[in-house]
């Protein structure tokens, strides 16, 4: 039944009572049969930040300039000296073009330089070596090129400071670290991120006593806080890492595990992070952060990216499965992205739209894989009551409606049949997270007669889907974009479930 409204209330005026009643309206508990979620489900910013998906790294600095990885922090301000005005803007449209959806800034490592006149200290620009590091400031400068261009941006701030005399007492972090971090999140309320790495203290210049000043993360950075601090002035900004709203994905090296649960158990070192933990109870879901060149995360002399076709498969084996990619593109002592990496991008971008249908700046429609699941005709082996949760929806474009099955059933079928078989290489699914990650098992199989059927990527583990799942068909994450695979129909099952599988999305290029 599917009334809105039942009007309850008994008509009795034979027997004289008609002055006693009156109708009742009563709002049925759950009209349209929505599912219920399946614990735990993402707060609202963590899904915005899932949607995120593919974003760029740009870790630039002193180290730019030093040629190291990790500064001592006794650097003299004076040796940040770009050697043109830092350009934000081309870094942000550079990774635009590669089909990136926006960016992180690194604007203070741990040597404890910021790229902006902060109050916190004077280890920042306002000291720099020439007029361009003082009168660029960069998380202002790479705020409003984001905003310009529609991307999504935020920060990474360094906890570890090894320029600070404070670091290890609890002037650090009342003084230094949360201040810095709101006068980062004053430069946009619309930011998405902020990155906060694992380092967790050591030896340092500090404020010039050095030594070893060592810290437990779990407690020193005043998390609670950190979080209110920055929410009530960015409230969308998922705080990576110590902040606990999105876990590192475990490497550097841009995999995901092929099963890959949102959830984690908590927040320690033991955390099962490559593949997140199937009974964790909170949404704490993966990001990889890979570099796309080939040696250290800043650019140094000599540094060379790595191929398009490498880079693809990173974004197979991490935004295909569940987790988000951020992908690190060092600007130079330009303040640019060098040619070669521009180049790099241009090529990914194209693949990722000629493979996968993303959506690229600057290329239209017209190059965009195909998606075939628009032209099959699907059928399920049950679609839920309530009228709002057809197949159809699976193709819609919208990611808001889902298919879906009765409670109680854990598995089910879709299949999809063309007029003519089709070569398809990638299939790829969403579940509508807000009600949690559900699907646990599946298996795809395909028919190019429309009789005999052939199970597809038997060995690759079909377990998980969540926010999004690219299965390229053939297995291979490294030599996906092959043949393909002449299909009349293919079909998905879905052999288990936390609950009621629910898809918002498929589709087959
Ligand atoms: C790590 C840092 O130690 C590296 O230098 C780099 O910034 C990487 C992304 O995070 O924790």
């Amino acid at each position: 039944m599917n009334f809105k409204t039942l009007l309850v209330g008994l008509m009795l005026p034979t027997l004289g009572f008609a002055q006693e009643f009156q109708l009742v309206p009563q709002e049925l508990a759950n009209p349209d049969n929505v599912p219920a979620p399946c614990h735990p489900v993402p707060h609202e910013r963590q899904i915005l930040w899932n949607e995120t998906e593919f974003y760029a790294f740009f870790h630039y600095g002193m180290n730019t300039f030093t040629g190291l990885e990790w500064g001592f922090g006794n650097e003299a301000e004076s040796r940040y000296a770009p050697k043109a005005m830092p350009n934000p803007e081309q870094w942000v449209t550079s990774v635009k073009a590669a089909g990136m959806n926006g960016g992180i800034a690194v604007v203070k490592h741990h040597d404890g330089f910021c790229l902006w006149p902060t109050a916190t200290t004077t280890h920042s620009i306002a000291k720099a070596g020439n007029e361009y590091g003082r009168t660029a400031n960069i998380p202002k400068l790479f705020a409003e090129a984001s905003q310009k261009h529609g991307m999504k941006y935020g920060f990474y701030i360094s906890p570890w400071d090894r320029n600070s005399a404070h670091y290890g007492k609890d002037t650090y972090v009342t003084e230094v670290f949360l201040k810095q971090c709101e006068e980062l999140a004053e430069f946009g309320s619309d930011q998405f991120e902020m990155w906060f790495d694992g380092a967790r203290g050591g030896d340092g210049y500090y404020g010039g006593e050095g030594g070893n000043r060592d810290i437990d993360p779990e407690i020193y950075y005043d998390v609670p806080n950190l979080r209110a601090r920055v929410h009530r002035i960015a409230p969308n900004c998922v705080m990576w890492g110590v902040g606990g709203e999105a876990r590192w994905i475990g490497n550097e090296s841009g995999y995901a595990g092929e099963g890959n649960w949102a959830m984690t158990d908590y927040m320690s070192e033991t955390v099962v992070r490559e593949e997140g933990d199937i009974n964790g109870w909170f949404w704490n879901p993966g990001e990889s952060d890979a570099k796309a060149t080939n040696n250290g995360w800043f650019w140094h002399k000599g540094e060379t990216m790595k191929s398009a076709e490498r880079l693809f498969q990173m974004y197979l084996e991490t935004v295909g499965r569940n987790a988000t990619l951020i992908l690190n593109c060092p600007p130079d002592e330009y303040g640019v992205l060098p040619e070669q990496t521009v180049n790099e991008l241009v090529k990914l971008g194209r693949m990722l739209h000629e493979r996968l249908a993303v959506p690229v700046y600057g290329l239209d429609e017209t190059t965009a894989a195909t998606d075939y699941a628009k032209t099959a005709k699907i059928e399920v082996s049950e679609t839920r009551t309530g009228g709002k949760y057809a197949a159809a929806n699976l193709t819609d474009g919208d990611k808001e409606t889902y298919w879906g099955v009765n409670d109680g059933q854990l598995g089910a079928t879709i299949t999809l049949t063309w007029d003519k078989p089709q070569t398809v290489r990638y299939l790829m699914m969403q579940e509508p997270i807000k009600l949690g990650q559900r699907i646990k098992d599946f298996k795809i199989e395909y028919s190019e007669d429309g009789d005999k059927w052939t199970e597809l990527c038997p060995v690759m583990e079909t377990t998980t889907v969540g926010y999004k799942r690219i299965i390229p068909l053939n297995g291979k994450t490294s030599e996906s974009y092959g043949n393909g695979y002449k299909a009349k129909q293919l079909r998905i099952t879905i052999l288990d479930s936390r609950a009621c599988p629910l898809l918002s999305n498929l589709s087959v290029y």
